[in-house]
């Protein structure tokens, strides 16, 4: 029977026209007012913020972020060690996570970590307002203390998720303010009850501003971040004698503040012999009595030394310590050191990687592959799920530095490949 000419037009017609549904996309300016919000807390002179872990202003950036958390209707769990899981309890399976920090340094910017874990909540709600249902869970964590910059050693709370760092040791760490990481745990509220180590997602996706030049240098929109480098923290005691600036003859003294600065030039001296990927940096100098005319009885220093070799790494690490006994014999000082973090190059998965790249790709961006300079939660996660990040650029490579700055269109376009990243790992059936 032939169908009346009306029908078959009402019926055709909006097939014919009907494109692909459009792209779900993020609202960038909703996430840029979200970051906005976060930096009011704690602000430092220069527009960033100063959130030390476990302090009362990161315990009021955990209580901003965790509203928005339950206002998006997740399921909010805090650990043993105040790490901080949001789950969209949709689908079934194991989750599908992203996140970060939203601890800072002392000279934090608006951006690093607070981004990734941001991100996330946008993802979930772009997610929600198009009513779309993954068909796994999807989570957005804050791992605690991945600074490390209040206490050792940096992806703290991460270490201890994926089962890197026992919660008892995690516990008993004491902060360089004296205090216990139990007792600030309980102090500021976030002695969570969900044990350690947490449940291994599905897999784990991080973004992140790039925090170096490199991306803005060879103008390319988006980082493919292949894996992180090799770190290696130490804490240098120097004990000498303390003295009479004016009285003590130059070929009497045994002074650490000496002995801390030819440590610097020594680091910088290697890294510039290293060259490559090769970083040093002495970040904090402590002297005791630390007064204008006495040669200092102590010095404290900490070593900061990365590589993207683990060989080179552990070349650099013996390198430095035959010229701590050199120096303790030539100054008549004595030298103690404390490892505070030790963590090996990481590789992260291809497949992520590579998801990456293919949907900046298909968002008509410019995408490079290149290493992390900084340490990243993702490289904990790295070690229970298939683990990668999506880096944006950073203006003039600056970050730990209130004037850190990422436009808000190359945050919009990181969410976006995030959001896409997360919907096609979402999809992803277990091996
Ligand atoms: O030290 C780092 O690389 C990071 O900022 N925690
Ligand atoms: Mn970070
Ligand atoms: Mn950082």
């Amino acid at each position: 029977m032939i169908q009346p000419f009306w029908l078959y037009i009402s019926y055709t017609f909006p097939m014919a026209l009907a494109s692909p549904a459009p792209l779900m996309r993020v609202n960038g300016e909703r996430l840029m007012q979200r970051l906005m919000d976060l930096a009011t807390i704690s602000p430092i002179p220069g527009g960033g913020s100063s959130r030390l872990a476990l302090t009362d202003e990161d315990a009021a950036g955990r209580d901003l972020v965790v509203g928005w958390m339950k206002e998006l209707g997740l399921e909010v769990t805090i650990d043993v060690v105040g790490n901080v899981v949001g789950t969209w309890n949709v689908g079934h399976g194991s989750p599908v996570m992203t996140g970060s920090h939203i601890d800072t340094v002392r000279t934090g910017g608006k951006y690093d970590g607070n981004l990734g874990v941001l991100a996330g909540l946008e993802v979930i709600q772009s997610m929600q307002e198009n009513n779309h249902q993954p068909s796994r869970p999807i989570a957005v964590a804050f791992f605690t203390n991945e600074e490390g910059a209040r206490f050792a050693p940096d992806m703290f709370g991460s270490l201890v998720y994926v089962g890197g760092l026992s919660v008892e040791e995690a516990l008993d760490t004491v902060t360089i303010d004296g205090a216990r990481v139990a007792d600030e745990l309980e102090r500021v509220g976030y002695n969570g009850s969900t044990p350690c180590p947490g449940f291994a997602p599905s897999s784990f996706i991080e973004l992140h501003i790039e925090q170096g030049p490199v991306l803005e240098q060879v103008g390319v929109q988006i980082g493919a971040v292949t894996g992180v480098q090799g770190i290696s923290w130490q804490e240098v005691t120097i004990e000498g004698q303390s003295n009479h600036a004016g009285t003590t003859p130059m070929s009497m003294r045994h002074d650490p503040a000496f002995v801390a600065a030819s440590l610097a030039v020594f680091l910088r001296q290697l890294s510039q012999r290293f060259s490559g990927h090769q970083v040093c940096t002495v970040g904090k100098i402590d002297l005791f009595p630390n007064l204008i005319n006495v040669v200092p009885a102590k010095a404290v220093v900490t070593l900061d030394v990365r590589n993207t070799d683990e060989q080179l790494l552990a070349q650099a690490e013996s390198e430095i310590a035959d010229y701590i006994k050199k120096i303790e014999l030539s100054e008549g000082v004595t030298i103690t050191t404390r490892p505070l973090a030790r963590f090996e190059p990481v590789e992260f998965d291809e497949d992520v990687i590579s998801l990456v790249e293919s949907i900046a790709m298909e968002h008509g961006h410019t995408v490079q592959r290149m290493p992390s300079g900084a340490g990243h939660d993702a490289q904990m996660l790295a070690r229970v799920c298939p683990s990668a990040m999506i880096f944006v650029p950073s203006v003039l490579g600056i970050s730990h530095n209130p004037a850190e700055h990422t436009s808000t269109q190359d945050i919009t376009n990181g969410t976006n490949i995030l959001l896409q990243a997360m919907l096609s790992l979402a999809e992803k059936k277990d091996n």
